[in-house]
């Protein structure tokens, strides 16, 4: 069976994880958000692809969920001593192996696919892991100039990890997305899939921003695979993060339901809230996609697998 799951950073490698498990006889390609790179130190750095790869190849800081285990920080140290910032994003040192492998890989001339094809020879995180696009695309979000009184756009970087996505976000623009190109394989991963997965990820600035590299969201729509999404949002609340914050830029209220909505019935065919979101299963059936109440909480890789199990029931049910 061949998957396609569109996949941010922690709640997508979590999700996955739990895919391998319930399924692991299955093909998995994951298109992985590219917009929360970032260029530091002169280094590029794919938080969202490391996070998939690092998870399920076995590196992750677990209870961070994001950057390597057993990591140390001489290198920030060193940097912050020279006064070299930003401070404010914690690189370990062993982390900063994959960006410098990375950076001399596209100094070098290859392309990102190529790239993580080749970190993800060692890390054998076992799915084909597939960024959205080779093309350079940072998402920015628009905020309140504390000093000018108009707005501005910071880094989403900044606006999680300085700010802790604690002010108002006025918009979300995915810079360079319009001029963007799905990488290979991209659409020929959509067309050949049996089923497309959207995991419990952002679906502002991780969902959303693969879908907002032209003809991807298209060839999603078009794709003969039922495409089923499991919410982030339980409870009228995400569960870690700030989709809040960026749902409320878009307009769309943090309810798994307003969630599935924003998707639509042209993209998604079925939809799994959790138990405690039961009520909502009416209105999101209403706008036309088939929807499952089951429990959505991954606290372990048992629980993910019986979601995923869910998600490929629910897939069959509305092929
Ligand atoms: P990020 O790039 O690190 O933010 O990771 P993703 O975009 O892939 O996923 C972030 C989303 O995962 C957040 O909006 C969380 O609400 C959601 N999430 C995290 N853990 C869980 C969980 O156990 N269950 C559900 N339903 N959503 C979760
Ligand atoms: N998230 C944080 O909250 N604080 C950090 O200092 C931080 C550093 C960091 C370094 C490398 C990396 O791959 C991810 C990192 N993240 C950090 C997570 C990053 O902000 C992701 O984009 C989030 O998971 C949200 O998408
Ligand atoms: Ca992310």
């Amino acid at each position: 069976q061949r998957i396609v799951v569109l996949a941010g950073g922690i709640g997508g490698a979590r999700f996955l994880r739990g895919l391998k498990s319930a399924v692991p006889d299955a093909e998995i390609t994951v298109i992985g958000n590219t917009g929360d790179d970032i260029h530091l130190f002169g280094l590029k750095v794919c938080p969202d692809l490391d996070t998939v790869m690092y998870t399920l190849g076995g590196g992750i800081h677990e209870e961070q969920g994001w950057g390597r285990s057993d990591e140390s920080f001489a290198v920030k140290e060193e940097l912050a001593a020279y006064g070299v910032g930003p401070e404010w994003f914690g690189l370990g040192d062993r982390d900063f192996a994959t960006h410098i492998v990375r950076t001399q890989m596209i100094g070098a001339g290859y392309p990102l696919s190529a790239v993580t094809e080749a970190l993800c020879d060692r890390w054998q995180p076992g799915v084909r892991l597939l960024p959205m696009t080779d093309d350079r695309v940072e998402t920015h979000v628009l905020v309140d100039d504390a000093d000018g009184g108009g707005r501005k756009a910071v880094h989403f970087q900044e606006y999680w990890v300085r700010l802790r996505a604690s002010v108002p976000a006025h918009a979300i623009i995915p810079v360079g997305a319009e001029e963007a190109k799905p990488a290979p394989g991209v659409l020929e991963a959509l067309a050949a899939a049996d089923v497309v997965l959207f995991p419990p990820s952002n679906p502002v600035v991780s969902v959303g921003t693969i879908l907002a590299v032209p003809g991807v969201r298209e060839a999603v729509a078009a794709s003969k695979a039922p495409v089923v999404g499991l919410s982030p949002i339980v409870g009228d609340a995400p569960v870690r993060g700030m989709a809040d914050k960026v749902l409320a830029a878009v307009g769309v209220e943090s309810t798994a339901a307003a969630v599935a909505r924003h998707y639509g019935p042209d993209l998604i065919d079925g939809w799994l809230v959790d138990t405690v979101d039961a009520g909502a299963v009416p209105d999101v059936e209403a706008a036309g996609i088939r929807c499952r109440a089951v429990p959505l909480m991954m606290t372990d890789v048992d629980a993910t697998a019986r979601m995923a199990a869910e998600a490929l029931a629910l897939a069959e049910e509305v092929r």
